[in-house]
């Protein structure tokens, strides 16, 4: 079956292997011979075809011919609006020039920081959607994108608009998560905590009553923000009303994260340093691991996040490429699960909810996103393979035949 973009209407899919993500106790909540109704959007009924309610005979019936459907993917981590790139960064690191060279010669996160406020909005926007769209072609249906190379009021307003904007011309939905303690501007050098005061006193209440923010996010190590500067934000962002999410013990153990779970974050991201006191918290807050086998491959790090604790004391994991210019210039998220099972040992289940159902965690949008169930929206992918083991063990194949997104093909 080949269908052009559109309107698919209430309809009724079968022959179809349906991993839903959810309920059954078969992994992958997996249902053969499945059978999925959309009607106005979302999921009414899933199950084994045997069981399709009377009025489903009435429903435009749509064969998959026994491709498998999941729910579409959810990239819960993204820096993916940003100007320039750093290619040659990535060339003086080989030649063996080390970080701190590459920032003396004007490298790193601040080269993209001035390549960033240097671009036009629509500048942005033209660069951003070709990465979007490699994310779209692999059945990414929700994408999370962060400012943080602005760092001044304006540009990071700046970026908020480019993430909204995303969302209006793609058929995406986009989480938009202020960053604003991303990076120290080199006109704050030496003033970290007046830089915090601007961000909480000026830039993210400005940018959150434009509406434009969905989340508050920080960068909390040692190269960044410390844990009580990083609560200063967040104690702003409660004000607000927006949830909070933290970069934390990607580099060290700051405890930024249990300090972010008191704040009952939605996530806690990169996490390689996290010890079991960190888990601890983020069990009890119901916070997310976001880890990033991106970043961990491109820095060429060592130390492996704790996944294994995070199985013992039932954190859920998800995963993201943290599209980014530096540490990780990735756009495949179908490449993050082959990594995340063989860089950090996950299951390719354990791979395919940390891009679904724990990523729209993530995102808190667990109630809506994620899973393929009645009231749920229907963003799903439909797959040319015949396990789901297979989105995980191919390394550069995107087998998507189909996106169906809010219910639409598209
Ligand atoms: N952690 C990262 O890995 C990226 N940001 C962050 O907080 C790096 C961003 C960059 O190098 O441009
Ligand atoms: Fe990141």
């Amino acid at each position: 079956m080949e269908q052009s973009a559109g309107k698919f209407g209430n309809c009724v899919l079968v022959n179809a292997r349906v991993a839903t993500m959810f309920g059954s106790a078969a992994p992958y909540g997996l249902i053969e011979n499945g059978a999925v109704i959309i009607e106005a959007g979302r999921v009414v009924w899933v199950g084994n075809k045997s069981e399709l309610p009377e009025g489903a005979a009435k429903l435009p019936a749509h064969d998959l011919d026994g491709r498998l459907v999941t729910p579409a993917l959810i990239d819960c981590h993204t820096h993916i609006v940003y100007g320039g790139n750093r290619a040659r960064e990535f060339e003086m690191r080989l030649e063996g020039a080390s970080y701190e060279d590459i920032s003396k010669a004007g490298g790193g996160i601040v080269s993209t920081v001035k390549a960033t406020r240097a671009a036009s909005e629509e500048a942005l926007l033209a660069a951003a959607l070709p990465r979007v769209d490699r994310l779209i072609a692999e059945g990414v249906g929700t994408i999370e994108i962060k400012s943080g190379y602005g760092l001044d009021v304006e540009i990071e307003m700046r970026m908020l608009r480019v993430a909204r904007r995303i969302g209006e011309v793609r058929p995406i939905n986009v989480k938009a998560t202020f960053l604003g303690a991303h990076a120290l501007p080199a006109e704050f050098s030496g003033k970290a905590d007046a830089y915090i005061d601007m961000v909480c006193n000026e830039a993210l209440p400005k940018a959150a009553a434009k509406g434009l923010v969905d989340a508050v996010d920080a960068f909390c190590e040692g190269i960044a923000f410390s844990p009580e500067q990083v609560a200063r934000v967040f104690k702003t962002a409660a004000v607000l009303g927006l949830p909070v999410k933290i970069h934390a013990e990607q580099l060290s153990n700051l405890g930024g994260t249990a300090m972010a779970a008191g704040f009952s974050a939605l996530s806690a991201d990169h996490l390689e340093y996290l010890d079991e006191d960190g888990v601890r918290a983020m069990a009890a807050a119901n916070t997310v691991a976001v880890i990033l086998p991106g970043a961990f491959y491109v820095l060429r790090e060592t130390k492996l996040p704790p996944v294994d604790l995070f199985r013992e004391h039932n954190v859920p994991v998800a995963l993201a490429t943290d599209s980014n210019p530096g540490s990780s210039p990735v756009t495949s998220l179908l490449l993050i699960l082959n990594m995340a099972c063989t860089l950090f040992r996950m299951t390719p289940e354990e791979a395919l909810a940390g891009v679904t159902c724990n990523a729209a965690a993530a995102l808190g949008l667990q109630g809506s996103h994620g899973e393929i169930a009645p009231g749920k929206i229907a963003n799903l992918a439909v797959w040319d393979i015949e396990h789901p083991a297979e989105l995980s063990y191919n390394i550069g194949l995107n087998p998507l035949h189909m996106r169906i997104w809010q219910g639409e093909v598209a």
